[in-house]
């Protein structure tokens, strides 16, 4: 728990959304991670792209592990549901939360740790069964809340704090999620808010299993010279595939850009995407061209950023499941007690 509640006190005119909330409704309590945390500028681009998309914070449930990252949701949507798991099984809580009732947005959030080292399993079970979510890994390249052991993402190559080398291969979650069929794919960088927020506000929108890596450096153990997950190397390495406008199905669209290629992907909502390019024949909807030209670029030793592959037309579990739409816990006796007749006629069914 915070120790300073936030002061009250309105510091310039308060902007409000469609519903009348103002930014400051979409914050939770005060941040107790480190000053200058990537993490803390996430939560940020959050609070951000919530408060644009005007999302009520009681339609969100928001999920976590442990560990600095897992930690964040305090930080944010104060007023929504929330719930932090165990270390590295957020996941398959969420997956079950989300199977219950379909009527909330489920952000996950988890760290490298979390998610590339002990909870590598749940990782990829959830992003291959299309469980409709945001699901955001505040990558830093270590166990920042256990004072800074390797994570799985760390480069091999790459040195900690204290001196020494990696010498294990790191795993590259976003070339994973690709592997396992997750409909929405992106990475960024926690000090690139531009581009950050419309990542987030596509993810929202999308239905089915999105996945955003956000580098994001641990200034406490992981931001020095020899690291490729500190500020500095991930500004000089940084390869921005394409730079993102979400145009929700509410608003007019107007897709100013200056010339170079521009590419509108249309969601399932109605909601747009307006892409601007930056490598011409980069195509969004390759799913096996994103893996290649990834690989191409990290041999380089380049970060490739921006949204990586889209599905448009994607399903979730609940349609490859089939379940009924209303959430369980609203379900009366008769749907969930269909009488001895129907049990009788399905019983016999299955002799
Ligand atoms: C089952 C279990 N194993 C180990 C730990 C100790 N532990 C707590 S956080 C953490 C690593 C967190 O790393 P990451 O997910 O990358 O988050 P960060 O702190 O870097 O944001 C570990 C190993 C734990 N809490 N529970
Ligand atoms: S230890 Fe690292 S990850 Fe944790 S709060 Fe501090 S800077 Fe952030
Ligand atoms: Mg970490």
């Amino acid at each position: 728990m915070p120790s300073i509640a936030k002061p009250h006190i309105p510091l310039a005119p308060v902007r409000r959304n469609d519903l009348g909330l103002s930014p400051r409704d979409y914050e939770g309590s005060m941040s107790t991670l480190c000053a200058g945390c990537g993490h803390d500028s996430v939560t940020a681009a959050l609070v951000q792209a919530l408060f644009e998309l005007s999302i009520p914070p009681y339609k969100v449930a928001k999920l976590s592990g442990i560990g600095c990252s897992s930690k964040t949701p305090t930080y944010f949507l104060g007023n929504s549901h929330g719930f932090n798991s165990v270390h590295g099984r957020m996941p398959s809580v969420l997956t079950g939360a989300n199977l219950a009732n379909r009527d909330l947005i489920y952000l996950g959030v988890s760290g490298d740790g979390d998610s590339a080292s002990i909870g590598l399993g749940q990782f990829a079970h959830c992003l291959r069964r299309g469980v409709n979510m945001v699901y955001v890994v505040e990558n830093n390249g270590v166990y920042g809340l256990t004072k800074g052991q390797f994570s799985a993402t760390a480069d091999r190559g790459s040195k900690s704090k204290r001196g020494f080398i990696n010498t294990d291969n790191s795993i590259d979650l976003v070339a994973m999620a690709l592997q396992l069929g997750a409909s929405f794919v992106a990475r960024s960088f926690s000090g690139d808010k531009h581009q950050l927020v419309p990542i987030i506000k596509a993810a929202i929108a999308h239905r089915g299993a999105a996945f955003i890596d956000v580098i994001s450096p641990c200034v406490a153990f992981n931001n020095h010279v020899g690291s490729t997950k500190s500020f500095d190397f991930v500004r000089e390495h940084n390869e921005a595939v394409n730079r993102l406008d979400f145009i929700s199905s509410r608003m007019p669209i107007e897709v100013k850009y200056e010339p170079g290629t521009v590419e509108v992907v249309e969601q399932h909502d109605g909601s747009k995407l307006a892409l601007r390019k930056f490598a011409a024949d980069y195509d969004i909807q390759d799913r096996t061209a994103a893996l290649g030209f990834l690989q191409h670029h990290a041999a380089k030793g380049q970060i490739v950023t921006g949204l990586l592959y889209v599905e448009a037309e994607s399903e979730d579990l609940h349609a490859h499941l089939r379940t009924v739409q209303t959430p369980l816990n609203a379900l009366g006796e008769k749907d969930l007690c269909p009488g001895q007749a129907t049990l009788d006629k399905f019983n016999a069914g299955l002799r």
